[in-house]
C-alpha cells in the first residue's frame, strides 16, 4: 500500500476493497491497462465516507424468509428486514405484534419484492412480498423498514407469481404456483383436472390502517402460474402472467409438464374482474368471493406461448409484454394493441377450460433469438426502452431492442443469473444507470466456505458504451428478485413518537409501574441509557418479581429519543427477546412457568455502560 499512492487521498480503502473483490494483487510499481480499468471501476463503486449510496436495492431473501437491503453502487449490505421468519437480532417473532403476524410459521420463502407505486413510479412508501412456502403476503413500511402486516392467502399454495403491483398500487395479484383443491381439502390426484384449481387472489392494501386484504379470487385452471406483471399506460387495466404445466401432469413434472409445444400467458383485465364482483358475478366459496371464468365469461384470455415460459415483463411504455422461455432459446414480444384488437374482434382459436384462447399470430410481434444465448428468464429495461434479459444457461445479460429484435450488447456474469434488477427497473421510466445480476451460483468468485457457496450479485454499469461488471457482492440465499429505487424517494423517520394514546406506552421513568390483576402481571417499564425502570417506587426499580405460573406482560418503552439508540431486552433461559427502537413501545407476553432467578439485560449495545443495563426476573416457586 505505501508504495502505491492512490490518485485521491481517502480513496485508498475503496480501491483496496475493490482490488480484493476483483481478485487483484501483486506489486503495483507499474500501472497496466487492466489495472487502470480496475481502478476506474473501483472509483465508480466507491462511496466516500460521509456520502451515501445513490440507490437502495431491496433484495429478496428467498428461503431465509427475509429481505436484504443493499446500497448501490457500493453494494454494501445495510440491513436485514425480517418478514416471514423470526429474527433473533431484532426480537422479531418474539414480541407480541410480530409473534401474532407470524402465527405458527417459523420459515418463509420470499421471492419477489415490490415497491408501492403511484402513476407507475416507485413512491418509496411500502414494500410488498409473498411467501411461496406458507402462502402469505406481507407489507413493510419504508419509514421504519419494519413489517407491518402479514395475511394468509386462502385457497392458494405458493403465490410465486407475486408481488407485482398495479400502476397506483390498487392491487397485487397473487396467482398460485401449486394447484390445490379449493379449501386445500383432500382430493385424489386422479381427480386433478376436475378438483384442483390454480387460484389467483386480488389483494388490496389499506395505507391508513396498514392492512392487507384479499378482495376477491379467481378459480383459474389447475396449472402452475409462474411470473406476472401489471400493465402500464395504455395497458394499465391489464395484467399478464405465465403458466406452465397446462398438461395438468401430476407427477414427474420435469418431463410431463414439458410435453406440449405451447403453454399460455394469461391476459386479464382487472377492471373487468372488479366489475364482475360489483355485479355479483361470483360464487361465495370458503368465505371468499370467487370468480369461475368458465361460468362468468370476459376479462380473462389465454395467449399461446413457447412451452414452459418463465418471466413475462411489460415494457415501460406499456405497449408490449415480453415472455421468456426456460426451454426455448427465444424471447417473444407480444403487442397489447394487437391483443386488444383480437379480443374486440373475438379472434379466438378456441377455448381451454372455458377460457378463450387468442391466436398466437394475432398477438405476437416477433420472436427474438440472440445468437448462442440460452435460457432467457427475466427482462428489465433501460432508459431508452431497451430490453435487458438474463440468460441462465449462457450466464450473461443480453441487451436487445424490442422494436427490431436486434442484439445490442452482452455481458458475461458469474454465474447463472435468475432475475436482474435495473435502477427504477419496473417503473414507467427506468433510469438506465445500473442493473444488478442476481446470480444463482458464485462458484469460484469468493473465498471458499466449503461445498456450498453464497449466491452472488453483480453490479453492471449501463451508462457506458458497453455494459460492464463493476462490482460483486456475496448474498445469502436467495436473491430471487430485487427492486432498485432512487434513495431520495425513501423518507425514513429517525425516532418514533411515543404514542400517548397507546395504553401500554409511558413517557417517563416516574410512570414505571407493575400492576397485578389476579395472576396477571403487567409491567409498564422504560429503557433509557443505561438502565431499565420497571417500578419507579420499588427498592430495586430494575427487578421484576412474579410468582410461578403468573402470566407476565412486559410493556417496554424506549424513552431515549435519540437517533439509533435502540435497546434490546432479553431474559436468560426464557427464550425471550425483543427490541425497542427510539420512542417505540413493545410488548412481551409469557407465562412464568419456570421458577428461579433469571438475569435480564439489554441485548443491543447502547452506551459505555451498556453492560450495566441489566436486572433480574425473579420467579418465586409455587
Ligand atoms: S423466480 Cu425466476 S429465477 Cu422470479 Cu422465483 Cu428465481
Ligand atoms: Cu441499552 Cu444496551
Amino acid at each position: 500500500m505505501n508504495k502505491w499512492i492512490p490518485p485521491v487521498a481517502g480513496l485508498a480503502a475503496g480501491i483496496l476493497a475493490a482490488t480484493l473483490v476483483f481478485g487483484g494483487g501483486g506489486p503495483r510499481t507499474e500501472q497496466t491497462a487492466t489495472s487502470t480499468a480496475k481502478n476506474t471501476n473501483a472509483e465508480k463503486v466507491y462511496v466516500p465516507f460521509g456520502e451515501k449510496d445513490e440507490y437502495y436495492l431491496m433484495a429478496s431473501g428467498g428461503h431465509s424468509g427475509q429481505m436484504f437491503v443493499y446500497g448501490v453502487p457500493s453494494m454494501r449490505k445495510i440491513r436485514t428486514i425480517p418478514v416471514f421468519s423470526p429474527d433473533s437480532a431484532t426480537g422479531y417473532g418474539y414480541d407480541e405484534h410480530s409473534k401474532k403476524m407470524l402465527g405458527d410459521f417459523t420459515w418463509g420463502d420470499l421471492h419477489h419484492p415490490a415497491i408501492s407505486e403511484t402513476k407507475g413510479e416507485y413512491d418509496g412508501k411500502y414494500l410488498f412480498a409473498t411467501d411461496v412456502a406458507n402462502s402469505r403476503a406481507a407489507v413493510v413500511n419504508l419509514e421504519t423498514f419494519t413489517t407491518r402486516d402479514i395475511i394468509n392467502v386462502p385457497n392458494t399454495s405458493g403465490p410465486h407469481c407475486a408481488a407485482f403491483v398495479t400502476e397506483n398500487t390498487e392491487y397485487m395479484f397473487l396467482p398460485t404456483r401449486f394447484a390445490v383443491p379449493i379449501g386445500s381439502e383432500y382430493a385424489s390426484l386422479d381427480d386433478y383436472s376436475e378438483k384442483y384449481r390454480g387460484v389467483m387472489s386480488a389483494v388490496t392494501f389499506d395505507q391508513e390502517k396498514e392492512k392487507l386484504n384479499v378482495a376477491y379470487q379467481v378459480a383459474l385452471p389447475p396449472w402452475s402460474y409462474d411470473l406476472s406483471d401489471a400493465g402500464k399506460g395504455m395497458s394499465s387495466d391489464w395484467a399478464v402472467m405465465t403458466t406452465y404445466n397446462t398438461e395438468e401432469a401430476t407427477t414427474n413434472l420435469e418431463i410431463n409438464a414439458s410435453q406440449a409445444d405451447r403453454d399460455y400467458i394469461v391476459l386479464f383485465n382487472w377492471k373487468e374482474l372488479e366489475k364482475m364482483i360489483q355485479d355479483g358475478k361470483y360464487d361465495e366459496v370458503t368465505g371468499q368471493k370467487m370468480i369461475f371464468p368458465e361460468k362468468h365469461k370476459g376479462g380473462i384470455y389465454l395467449v399461446p406461448v413457447a412451452k414452459s415460459p418463465h418471466g413475462v415483463d411489460v415494457t415501460p411504455d406499456g405497449t408490449r409484454f415480453i415472455a421468456s422461455g426456460k426451454l426455448a432459446p427465444a424471447m417473444t414480444v407480444f403487442s397489447f394493441e394487437k391483443a386488444f384488437e383480437a379480443v374486440k374482434k373475438g379472434d379466438f382459436e378456441g377455448e381451454r377450460n372455458g377460457i378463450p384462447v387468442l391466436k398466437y399470430e394475432s398477438v405476437m410481434e416477433r420472436e427474438v433469438n440472440p445468437e448462442n444465448a440460452l435460457g432467457p428468464l427475466h427482462t428489465q429495461f433501460d432508459d431508452k426502452g431497451m430490453a435487458l434479459t438474463t440468460m441462465f444457461i449462457s450466464s450473461e445479460i443480453v441487451k436487445w431492442d424490442p422494436n427490431t429484435g436486434e442484439t445490442l450488447d452482452r455481458v458475461a456474469v458469474q454465474y447463472s443469473p435468475g432475475h436482474a434488477a435495473a435502477a427504477e427497473g419496473d417503473t414507467a421510466s427506468p433510469d438506465g444507470k445500473y442493473i444488478v445480476a442476481l446470480n444463482k451460483l458464485a462458484k469460484d468468485t469468493y473465498l471458499s466456505v466449503g461445498p456450498s457457496h453464497p449466491e452472488s450479485m453483480q453490479l453492471i454499469d449501463l451508462a457506458g458504451k458497453k455494459m460492464e461488471v463493476i462490482q460483486s457482492a456475496p448474498v445469502d440465499p436467495e436473491p430471487h428478485y430485487a427492486q432498485m429505487i432512487k434513495a431520495d424517494k425513501i423518507k425514513t423517520i429517525s425516532v418514533y413518537d411515543i404514542d400517548k394514546k397507546n395504553p401500554d406506552a409511558i413517557s417517563s421513568n416516574e410512570d414505571a409501574r407493575i400492576e397485578r390483576k389476579g395472576n396477571e402481571v403487567h409491567v409498564y417499564g422504560t429503557a433509557m441509557r443505561s438502565k431499565f425502570t420497571f417500578d419507579a417506587k420499588a427498592k430495586r426499580p430494575d427487578v421484576i418479581e412474579v410468582n410461578q405460573g403468573d402470566k407476565v406482560y412486559i410493556h417496554l418503552t424506549n424513552i431515549d429519543l435519540d437517533q439509533d439508540i435502540t435497546h434490546g431486552f432479553g431474559i436468560n433461559k426464557y427464550d425471550l427477546n425483543m427490541e425497542v427502537q427510539p420512542g417505540q413501545t413493545n410488548t412481551l407476553v409469557f407465562t412464568a412457568d419456570k421458577a428461579g432467578t433469571f438475569p435480564l439485560y439489554c441485548t443491543n449495545f447502547c452506551s459505555a455502560l451498556h453492560q450495566e443495563m441489566s436486572g433480574y426476573l425473579l420467579v418465586k416457586p409455587k
